[in-house]
């Protein structure tokens, strides 16, 4: 591990205002207790007057939508996304870890780290003459990188937020470019991508910086494809001169159990997009991507407890908002949509989608 990447506990520590957790920490460095992560909704008001008790467990607050009190917090990683909430009331998506977590910066990318897993977000601003794939490989490398150098090697699940997704930037979809940036990136560093890609989701802002948030773990995560889809780094170069770098799904295996990260989904089967124009097809075309994954993991995990759709967490990205009711209504009639839901306004990759839904669920082990 390289010194200039690796985290001094000690100072964050205290930087954190936690000095008693940096001395529990070392006692348990060498019987590590389970880091168990818990992602939650939380309703804004609520949190504002309940979270400080546990603010050193906490990893990350993610506000969605402009103007938002989420800096204000300053406990873990404050993270605004530019992708407005499309529903009351006001929800923070909150990751808590069993474990103590501490803050860092290396090189503008902000982390928020246990001993198993660290939390990033590198925001990157474009400058007039820049495009779009030279940004997104250098934020790439760049995150790459500290994920080699610092033990957390194994990214496990990414998010991009950039401004004009379907907007051409010199005679390229900013989409396309993204791809672009993103595979060279991610080739300069392995041989063979189908083993090494995390779960993503990538999304249209409407202003803002070039955002990347992720997840890395010191374990490996596992990658899992949808029997539905041809693996998105498989889609033909009618999508664009480079297939997009994710798996549509990551598992990651912990000693209580298993997380699993469902990439942003939509009405694809194959590769094209399916129910132009009609959200409520979308919908159901997503669900049944998300029932096909979610299935992958009972079969080829049988010391997991069969998935409930309905206890995960999820978001919604809906293109117009007009759409949302029927994207609502399609939903919550759907044993997926009966558990926590955020809905946000934001552009897919691709013009004709109108919707993706992206999910988390926790996963226990089978009893013996
Ligand atoms: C798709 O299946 C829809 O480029 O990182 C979903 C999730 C999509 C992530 C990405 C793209 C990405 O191709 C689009």
């Amino acid at each position: 591990m390289d010194s200039q990447f690796s985290h001094k506990k000690s100072d964050e520590g205290s930087a954190l205002g936690a000095p008693t957790e940096w001395k529990g920490y070392s006692a348990l460095s060498s019987s590590p207790r389970p880091d168990v992560l818990r992602i939650r909704y939380v309703q804004a008001s609520d949190f504002l007057q309940a979270g400080e008790s546990d603010a050193p467990h906490i990893l990350a607050i993610i506000g969605h939508g402009s103007g938002n009190s989420v800096s204000a917090i300053g406990k873990g990683l404050s993270i605004d996304v530019n992708l407005p909430q499309l529903s009351q009331p006001p929800l923070l998506e909150v990751w808590r870890s069993s474990a103590p977590v501490w803050c860092d910066q290396v090189q503008d990318i902000r982390l928020a780290f246990t001993d198993e897993v660290v939390f990033g977000c590198l925001e990157v601003p474009e400058s007039s003459g820049s495009v779009l794939d030279d940004v997104a490989r250098a934020a790439y490398e760049r995150i790459i990188n500290y994920c080699a150098r610092s033990g957390y090697a194994h990214l496990l699940r990414m998010w991009n937020y950039f401004p004009g997704i379907n907007q051409e930037q010199q005679g390229l979809e900013r989409y396309r470019r993204f791809c672009l940036g993103r595979h060279q990136a991610f080739s300069n560093y392995h041989k063979e991508l189908a083993p090494i890609l995390p779960a993503a989701s990538a999304v249209g802002t409407h202003g803002g910086p070039f955002q990347v948030l992720f997840l890395a773990g010191k374990q490996p995560g596992i990658p899992l494809e949808n029997p539905r889809q041809i693996s998105a780094y498989e889609y033909p170069p009618i999508y664009g001169p480079k297939s997009p770098s994710f798996a549509r799904a990551t598992l990651h295996r912990t000693s209580t159990g298993c997380q699993l990260f469902v990439a942003g989904t939509a009405s694809i089967v194959g590769h094209t997009t399916q129910h132009h124009g009609d959200p409520t097809k979308q919908v159901v075309e997503t669900l049944s991507n998300i029932d096909a994954i979610l299935n992958r993991v009972c079969c080829e995990c049988p010391e997991l407890l069969p998935t409930e759709p309905s206890e995960g967490l999820l978001k919604v990205f809906v293109r117009n908002q007009a759409d949302l009711h029927s994207v609502r209504e399609a939903l919550e009639g759907h044993e997926c949509g009966r558990g926590p839901i955020l809905y946000a306004r934001g552009e897919m990759c691709r013009e004709a989608l109108l919707v993706e839904i992206e999910g988390m669920w926790h996963l226990s082990l089978m009893p013996h």
